[in-house]
């Protein structure tokens, strides 16, 4: 099958596969990509990101039953910081998403930080490009937060969504500095429980300690995702979100550093295969490699420089 028309014929199989090519650094899917590229920049990039266990998957779920409601077509990458082997969460996920992998209108896709050979940034900007030139509308990217993955959300998504859960507090303290200031739209999920009020006014002072862009105040929202409640105030709040970058001129700084973004992770996850071989197997390299463990006569800061300069001389 040809991968590049199946996509833009939106064969799903084609889609999958190139996923899985992608996240193999398959050489092949280079060629693809650069076909497609053409095709991408239309969709609506939705990050969520939040504290392990605060109903992330459950809300992603819920909220593309409401984007369908709404007529959008819906792409989803579920980012799972557990072995594609031994991730229970990752079945989890699955059984609840099944009712939704049926519509035809979403497409589901889970990648797993120990699969992608590529590297997973690498793997997911590209795996949202393949479902952008898919065509699909709206493509939510769900990655833990706290660091435990290496994706930023920030520079791949133009919306970002950040779920904590009452009680949750300490936890979106202690997540990656920058957390609030890179929340577009946060969410206090299983508002169910005791507590939601708390959690909100937490997130409402750090929030108000962030200076913004004029004349956007971040939504603080509730969610009972279990019970799809709250939900539907989700999916107004991103497109007003949408709205809002679009009304100010935002979009194109948001896509400028998204690409930007790709691009350095490509450049790093290239440089690092390249400098891993050379030291391993240029003979050059070798060599400098003894000065730098046997005799000690080089340091390793002299080292990366002698390095960098070899390397720009064989390209
Ligand atoms: N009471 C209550 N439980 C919820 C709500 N939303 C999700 N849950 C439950 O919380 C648990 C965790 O939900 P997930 O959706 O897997 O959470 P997650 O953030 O995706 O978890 P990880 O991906 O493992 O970080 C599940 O048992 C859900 O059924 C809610 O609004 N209220
Ligand atoms: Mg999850």
């Amino acid at each position: 099958m040809d991968l590049y028309e199946g996509i833009r014929a939106r064969n799903r199989l084609a889609a999958a596969r190139l996923i899985s090519l992608v996240e193999n650094d398959d050489a092949s899917a280079r060629e693809v990509m650069r076909r497609l590229h053409q095709h991408t920049g239309k969709a609506h990039i939705v990050g969520i990101t939040g504290a392990t266990g605060s109903g992330k998957s459950t809300l992603v779920s819920a909220l593309t039953k409401a984007l369908r409601e709404h007529s959008r077509t819906v792409g989803i990458i579920a980012i799972d910081p557990t072995s594609p082997f031994t991730g229970g969460a990752v079945l989890g996920d699955r059984i609840r998403m099944q009712e939704l992998a049926t519509d035809p209108g979403v497409f589901i896709r889970s990648m797993g930080t120990r699969g992608a050979l590529g590297g997973l940034a690498v793997a997911t900007n590209d795996a949202v490009n393949i479902l952008d030139a898919f065509g699909k509308e709206v493509i939510i990217v769900e990655t833990v937060g706290a660091g435990q993955v290496e994706v930023d959300i920030v520079g791949l998504a133009h919306t970002s969504i950040v779920v904590t859960m009452p009680g949750g507090g300490d936890e979106i303290k202690a997540m990656k500095a920058g957390i609030m200031e890179i929340g577009d739209i946060f969410v206090v999920n299983k508002a169910d429980r005791e507590g939601a009020d708390r959690a909100a006014a937490e997130i409402e002072m750090m929030v108000e300690i962030v200076k913004r862009e004029p004349a956007y105040i971040p939504p603080i929202l509730r969610t009972v995702a279990t019970e799809g409640l709250g939900v539907d105030g989700l999916c107004n709040a991103i497109f007003s979100h949408y709205d809002y970058l679009q009304e100010h001129g935002l979009l194109e700084e948001k896509v400028r550093v998204r690409i930007m973004g790709e691009l350095l992770e490509i450049i790093n996850h290239r440089v690092h295969l390249s400098v891993t071989d050379a030291l391993e197997h240029d003979p050059e390299m070798l060599d400098l490699m003894k000065k730098l463990v046997d005799t000690r006569e080089i340091d390793p800061h002299s080292g990366a420089a002698m390095v960098i300069r070899h390397l720009m001389k064989r390209e």
